[in-house]
């Protein structure tokens, strides 16, 4: 297990524009400092706002070791909290989502409001102040319905991105949307590896079949950069600009987030096995069907695709070193009615299939580079980039992160 020191120093000797030495996928020095210093400190996307539709609606996830609930309080506003009771530590929800009307603890129903005050404990005595036993707070904030949350003390910024989101994401009214679907998969891979593959589509010909006959694998297309884009991403974003849907190729200055909106193939407008919409009631306020797809990620744990008819949110949690969590969430316009607007698996087997394929991948890379032969590899200028762009966002990230706070550069 690497210490701080030695991860420090592997960093710095990376080849840069080549895979990262084998430590990074498979460490728990390292994996520990990727929490400590990225998963721990950044903004985490956590779920939609439309998972959460009533007062006492939570969803539960782990960042890490932290378990933490997110919860829609009695006064409509999303909040976070510690997921560990103010009496004796216990995991106060366990399920992975639910509704109470009160958070209850399991083990000695220590009972707290939804906005974390701890209302009732029993047989505590007189002098007792529940005032003095709240759920710690985590920091939860919403952006045109994404909630992402920091166990940072002192949060990263956020309103730059939420306005971005506001812009990009907003047409797209998550807010007025229902879950269709969600599924979640362990992949037996670093988080990494996972993000890697996502950030490039020199795979997709030869593992996503279904996938490619909607979307274009064209590396021009999938919106690495702005300044290399293929004639028909510049046209598709001009179009759809003109309809009032902010559609350029947009990156946070520290490289964290971006937004592009890009076509799908030929007639295509949604990611089904004929390319026709899979629902037939668009969301928001897209004017056309064939707005194609606005391709949104955040580091360091989402991706998202946004739709004129559906939503595919993707959330990415690390679990240990070798395993990640991987959450797929199908949003469609709130009052679509399955098996009239939309049939379930028309809407989903496209990503469930490519979901399946990747896992597939990414477990053969981190296989693969348990060999004792694995060396870093060169990634394709042209078809990587995007690879390029993440593991140089990373590798900043933690420089600064095991360096208290000095941006060096790559
Ligand atoms: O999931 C993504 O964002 C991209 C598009 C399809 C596969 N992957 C490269
Ligand atoms: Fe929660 Fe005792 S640990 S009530
Ligand atoms: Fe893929």
């Amino acid at each position: 297990m690497l210490s701080h020191a030695e991860v420090l120093s592997a960093l710095l000797r990376r080849r840069p524009g080549y895979s990262l030495p084998r430590a990074f996928y498979v460490d728990p020095g390292v994996y520990a400092a990727d929490l400590e210093q990225i998963f721990f400190k950044d903004w985490i996307f956590a779920c939609a706002s439309a998972e959460l539709p009533k007062s006492g609606a939570y969803i539960t996830l782990e960042i890490g070791e932290a378990p933490v609930i997110v919860v829609r309080g009695a006064d409509g506003q999303i909040r976070a909290f510690h997921n560990s009771c103010r009496h004796r530590g216990s995991r106060i929800c366990s399920a992975a989502k639910g509704s109470a009307p009160k958070l209850v603890c399991p083990y000695h129903q220590w009972t707290y409001e939804l906005d974390g005050r701890l209302l009732y404990a029993r047989d505590m005595g007189a002098d007792f102040d529940p005032s003095a036993f709240p759920l710690k707070p985590v920091h939860c904030r919403s952006a045109a319905g994404l909630v992402f949350i920091s166990l940072a003390e002192v949060a990263p910024p956020f309103d730059a991105f939420a306005h971005m989101a506001a812009r990009y994401v907003g047409p797209h009214g998550l807010e007025n949307t229902k879950v269709a679907h969600q599924s979640t998969i362990v992949e037996k891979a670093n988080w990494k590896l996972v993000l890697e593959n996502n950030r490039e589509c020199y795979h997709c010909s030869g593992s996503h079949p279904s996938l490619c006959r909607t979307f274009p694998d064209n590396p021009r297309l999938v919106g690495s950069s702005a300044s290399d884009s293929a004639p028909e991403g510049r046209m598709h974003i001009e179009k759809c600009e003109a309809a009032g849907l902010p559609s350029a190729y947009v990156i946070d200055p520290a490289e964290q987030w971006r937004f592009v909106r890009i076509p799908f193939l030929g007639k295509a407008v949604s990611y089904t096995m004929d390319g026709k919409a899979a629902v037939s009631k668009r969301i928001g306020k897209i004017p056309m069907e064939d707005a194609g797809t606005c391709l949104f990620f955040h580091y360091p744990n989402t991706w998202n695709h946004f739709l004129a008819d559906q939503a595919l949110l993707f959330r990415v949690l690390p679990i240990s070193p070798m395993e990640t969590q991987v959450t797929t969430t199908w949003l469609v316009h709130q009052d679509a009615r399955e098996g009239e607007d939309y049939d379930l698996n028309r809407l989903t087997e496209v990503w469930l299939h490519t979901n399946d394929e990747d896992r597939r991948i990414v477990e053969e890379n981190q296989r693969g580079i348990l060999s004792p032969a694995y060396e870093p590899g060169p990634y394709s200028e042209l078809q990587e980039s995007g690879v390029v762009q993440f593991v140089d966002w990373y590798a900043q990230s933690l420089q600064r992160g095991l360096t208290g706070g000095t941006r060096l550069a790559v």
